[in-house]
């Protein structure tokens, strides 16, 4: 609860110039987490500032009450630093003009928003574990626990992917007018593992609504790029006591900003063009791209950098060794099951990477990265390695990275410490590890849970004996050693 100082401090928030009353609400987006208020709404607030655009935002949060709450004291102003080693610029951010929870509002309230007629888009960051798919093969999960809990009772669904479907059932009997669905996750083929997902979960209620979704709502692909840590008291103290002492949503971000669309918006689009957004007709090279080098270079960093001992991704990258075998990831790797855009220069893109993970204002901590690796590996790292699977080259960083990820499943760090593990997969993780211990049977037994990984590699004899050797190395050598050895062979 805030105190009456605190509310009447939070009121004066100053806000962006910009005539917010003139925004309509043409933007929902469910999932208010900090990737979202430094990335989609900040770029909507940017071409708002530019004082042609009515394109406002209403959030839709389903879980976490509290950040809904929040920003209503602060009449829905938040704000958004970037934070870099010369300057640090702060914006107030007023794109975002309304908000909705099911346990304050109500789902009613959430389902005349998303039937509304003037709505045009609904975007979406629920993370990768929010679409209630199977990693291995993509596919809506309907074993999933909250997807079947959904499936019984439609009308009063609590995932994200019922939400949206009973949202656009109501849509189809009120108003029937289109609407595009833009998933801003780090998934491969987001649109189209969104539209799979909505219309597999749509078909099972009617198949007059299934069809109707695909005839009349788009499901553009994304790319999105921005690091944007969560506010630990490091970042804290680099930001303008004023602002903080006003704003409890305070998000930090890196300057480097990036989103790629596919131009299939069948509804009309804010004019995002004008600030920095590519629009193009596949974002398939440039979603490779940023999942395969940035985010496999993130997960290598965030498992090895945290069993080594490291707290953030500049730490780790401090370690030359790291250093080293992160770009040879990236090179060797990753690079050679990659089309590039035409117009981006390998060596560069690398660079800026390396750049952007040095950057030690961000404190981007590796036990941020490490959450939900049963979810994202399947996403950055598996399609290399059956990549190179089938071609007979090399993989050793690739699957040291999944080896990493199930050593840190273990919940025990190198020195005999705790290590956290948050995954959807954590219990089903701590049964193996406390039947088999700390031993190479694990690996075995994690390859046998259903729909982690495509069957192809988990059933392999070969897959599992590297898998079991790159394991063993780490219990052996521990993470410090094992990139040494590594990047100096
Ligand atoms: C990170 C991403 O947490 C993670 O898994 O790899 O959030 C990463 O910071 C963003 O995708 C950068 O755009």
């Amino acid at each position: 609860m805030l105190t009456q100082n605190q509310e009447h401090k939070a009121a004066e928030l100053s806000a962006p110039p910009y005539d917010r009353s003139a925004l309509k609400p043409y933007l929902l987006h469910i999932g208010f987490g900090n990737f979202f208020r430094a990335h989609t709404a900040f770029i909507t607030d940017q071409l708002a500032r530019t004082g042609e655009s009515h394109w406002g935002i209403t959030i839709v949060n389903l879980f976490k009450a509290d950040g809904i709450r929040q920003l209503r004291q602060q009449n829905h102003l938040y704000s958004v630093t970037q934070v870099e080693a010369k300057a640090k610029q702060e914006w107030i951010i007023g794109s975002v003009i309304a908000s909705l929870h099911p346990v304050i509002d109500g789902l009613p309230a959430i389902m005349a928003a998303l039937s509304a007629p003037e709505l045009k888009v609904i975007s979406l960051t629920i993370t990768e574990k929010g679409y209630g798919l199977s990693p291995a093969t993509g596919e809506l999960d309907l074993t999933h626990p909250l997807i079947v809990a959904d499936l019984k009772s439609p009308e009063t669904p609590h995932s994200a992917i019922g939400v949206l479907v009973e949202g656009l059932r109501q849509r189809y009997a009120a108003c029937g007018t289109p609407v595009t669905i833009l998933s801003c996750d780090n998934l491969a083929h987001n649109g189209d593992l969104t539209r799979n997902a909505v219309v597999a979960f749509a078909a099972q209620r009617c198949v007059e609504l299934a069809h109707w979704i695909e005839n009349n709502c788009t499901f553009p692909n994304t790319m999105v790029d921005r690091m944007v840590p969560k506010l630990s008291a490091e970042i804290r103290a680099s930001l303008n006591p004023e602002t903080l002492a006003v704003d409890q949503l305070a998000t930090a971000c890196e300057p480097y900003c990036q989103w790629v669309i596919e131009d299939r918006f069948v509804n009309g689009k804010p004019e995002w063009n004008r600030v920095g957004v590519n629009f193009v007709d596949s974002i398939a090279p440039y979603e490779m791209m940023k999942l395969r080098l940035l985010n496999a270079s993130h997960s290598f960093l965030a498992y090895l950098g945290l069993l080594a001992g490291y707290k953030t991704i500049s730490e780790t990258m401090g370690d030359q060794s790291f250093r080293r075998a992160v770009i040879r990831l990236m090179l060797d790797e990753q690079a050679p099951t990659l089309k590039l855009p035409p117009e981006i220069s390998l060596n560069d893109y690398i660079n800026s990477i390396v750049n952007r993970f040095e950057t030690p204002l961000l404190h981007h901590r590796t036990q941020q990265i490490a959450i939900d690796g049963s979810q994202k590996l399947q996403q950055r790292i598996i399609p290399s390695i059956q990549y190179h699977f089938d071609k007979g080259t090399d993989y050793t960083l690739l699957i040291l990275t999944v080896a990493a990820w199930m050593r840190y499943a273990s919940g025990i760090s190198e020195r005999g410490g705790i290590l956290e593990v948050q995954d959807p997969l954590a219990n089903e993780l701590k049964r193996i590890y406390i039947q088999h211990g700390l031993r190479d049977q694990v690996v075995d037994e994690i390859l046998k849970i259903p729909n982690l990984f495509p069957v192809t590699l988990a059933n392999h004899p070969e897959f599992k004996a590297t898998l079991r050797n790159s394991f063993n190395r780490l219990l052996k050598s521990g993470a410090q050693k094992t990139v040494e050895q590594l990047v100096t062979c």
